[in-house]
């Protein structure tokens, strides 16, 4: 890659992951250029990620993924400390969880979409779909319980943006419950309106 050809960032419009790094790049005045690539991804994806999955970024010489290691990358690209802060450190656990929320989240809604259903004898002892969906109502709850005017004190940080990501996918593809939590509303409803989440809304399923 030439050192001069700036990070790519492909993404597909759709994914609560991919839309946190493109708000994320547009708070932070980051410059990655941005693929837009058809969902479902071509089976060619597979050789840009082996995960097949987006998002993913390109720099000179590495291609970062999963979500919470290109959060990382971007925030180190970042000329000063800016909102949404990150402690890559102090916020990891936090990051960590909401990702796996948006896993599990992501993941029955696409058994769900999928229409997929048992077809025989369930040796696993639980319905996999509503483990799911209980994991995001308790992570919700759990996320509810510490959260202040932010999830983590008084400034806005990416865990605030990656939560926001993940509750406005559920808005838009498959509805769940979450505005009963009033502390996790009010930061959505207060992030929902920040330029950079109004120029990345998913377009309507079809
Ligand atoms: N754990 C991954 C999740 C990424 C993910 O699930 N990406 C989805 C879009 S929301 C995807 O690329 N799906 C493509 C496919 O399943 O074919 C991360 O943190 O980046």
């Amino acid at each position: 890659m030439d050192r001069l050809e700036p990070a790519k960032l492909y993404y597909f419009d759709a994914s609560p992951f991919a839309r946190l790094c493109r708000v994320l790049i547009d708070e932070w005045h980051v410059p990655v250029q941005m693929i837009d690539v058809s969902y479902p991804l071509p089976d060619d994806f597979f050789k840009i990620n082996p995960l097949g999955q987006v998002p993913t970024l390109k720099t000179i010489g590495e291609t970062i993924f999963p979500t919470s290691q290109i959060v990382e990358q971007l925030w180190a690209m970042t000329e000063e400390a800016q909102e949404p802060f990150l402690d890559p450190l102090a916020d990891r656990q936090l990051l960590a969880i909401i990702l796996e929320l948006s896993d599990f989240l992501v993941n029955a809604v696409h058994i769900e979409f999928a229409g997929l259903e048992t077809v025989g004898e369930n040796r696993l002892g639980f319905d996999m779909k509503e483990r799911d969906f209980l994991r995001v109502q308790n992570g919700l709850d759990w996320l509810e319980d510490r959260a202040g005017t932010w999830l983590t004190g008084d400034e806005p940080n990416v865990c605030d943006y990656a939560l926001t990501c993940l509750l406005l996918w559920s808005d838009s593809r498959r509805p769940i419950t979450w505005r009963n939590r009033k502390n996790i509303a009010d930061i959505v409803d207060r992030l929902a309106e920040r330029p950079s989440f109004k120029s990345t809304v998913p377009a309507p399923m079809t």
